[in-house]
């Protein structure tokens, strides 16, 4: 029996932070013994903002690194670099026939990185959803393991596969998201009203999976709290400390109830440093696995992927291409 098939992928667009690691690379390790799995290091997405050349080399064996840390196994799923494999690009333009405007218009992960400079930003940043489209139609995925914030894209890319499929004859796969009940959009620790970020300008925003363990520990103690002094998860009324407690759930698997239990009369001091203590044991640990993956293997692990990547994309473009007249 064929496993269903699961796609996802993690820009190297910065540092890669806690809420990444929750929301979406613990799913990938959970998954890949009950799906067949292709993971991507998705440096075309990246460039949709200017990347300094040297440090998207370096990211993008870095997230390779990160995939390996976490669990991903390269013997069971495909781990690849997405320029490597140059169907994603040529899908993505003929996909960029289907989508309109008006549907790209509406993604509010491109209003809120263009925000006022909306006359300055790339055509990329316009068209990412339908590069990701691309990403995920390219494999005959079924489901797409993503964090809250991707949601609206895997949308699209169902609109536009069910377009495609109208348009022409029955081609494309039509996906579906599929995100964590608890974990799927880690907040800002300065701002636990947005979503924690790579871009974020400040890095007391976000706990990076590479941040030295003291440091992020500060971070924690730093973090915005709320009014009152209850340790409870009230995400309408005290958005910093739920915030927390979803962290600190995450990473001890304890649940919440237990938490709210144990922090019974002890104050947001006591708890903070409870949660910046799993923090720094959850990093320590990590961090020792992720010295002992050498950027060498990584790179290898890349390079197989990617040729066992290239016939499944090639498969589907050469259906895409004769549907649509091209050969
Ligand atoms: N705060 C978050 N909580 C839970 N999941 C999250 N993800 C991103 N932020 C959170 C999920 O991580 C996966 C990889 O993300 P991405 O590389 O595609 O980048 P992104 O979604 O655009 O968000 P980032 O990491 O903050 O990067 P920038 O700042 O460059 O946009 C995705 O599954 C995502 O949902």
């Amino acid at each position: 029996m064929l496993k269903p098939r699961i796609f996802s992928g993690v820009q190297p667009s910065g540092n890669l932070h806690i809420g990444n690691y929750l929301g979406a690379i613990t799913q990938f390790v959970a998954l890949q013994n009950n799906y067949d799995c292709i993971f991507c290091v998705v440096d075309l997405h990246a460039i949709t903002v200017l990347q300094d050349p040297d440090s998207l080399r370096k990211r993008i064996i870095e997230v390779a690194r990160l995939f390996l840390t976490a669990g991903i196994d390269p013997k069971k799923s495909i781990i690849f670099q997405q320029s490597d494999v140059p169907a994603h690009a040529e899908l993505s333009w003929i996909l960029n026939t289907v989508a309109r405007m008006s549907d790209l218009k509406k993604m509010t992960q491109f209003k809120d990185k263009s925000g006022r400079e909306e006359a300055n930003v790339s055509a990329g940043l316009f068209a990412y959803p339908v590069l990701m489209a691309a990403d995920i139609l390219l494999y005959e995925t079924e489901v797409v393991p993503v964090g809250d914030d991707q949601v609206q894209h895997v949308e699209l890319t169902r609109d536009l596969a069910k377009r495609f499929n109208h348009q022409f004859k029955e081609t494309l796969t039509i996906p579906k998201a599929k995100i964590l009940k608890s974990g799927a959009r880690i907040m800002g620790l300065d701002d636990p009203t947005k979503k924690m970020s790579k871009s974020a300008e400040s890095e007391y925003s976000r706990i990076e999976l590479l941040d030295e363990p003291s440091v992020a520990m500060k971070k924690i103690m730093r973090a915005t709290t709320d009014s009152g002094s209850e340790v409870k998860y009230d995400y309408k009324n005290k958005p910093g400390i739920s915030n927390l407690l979803t962290i600190h759930s995450l990473l001890s698997g304890k649940d919440i109830k237990t938490l709210e239990k144990e922090f019974v009369n002890k104050g947001y001091g006591d708890f903070k440093k409870a949660v910046a203590n799993e923090v720094k044991l959850f990093l320590t640990k990590f961090q020792a696995k992720y010295n002992e993956i050498d950027d060498i293997d990584a790179r290898k692990i890349l390079d197989d992927g990617a040729k066992r990547a290239r016939p499944i994309a090639k498969k589907t473009l050469k259906k895409v291409k004769e549907e649509i007249g091209l050969n």
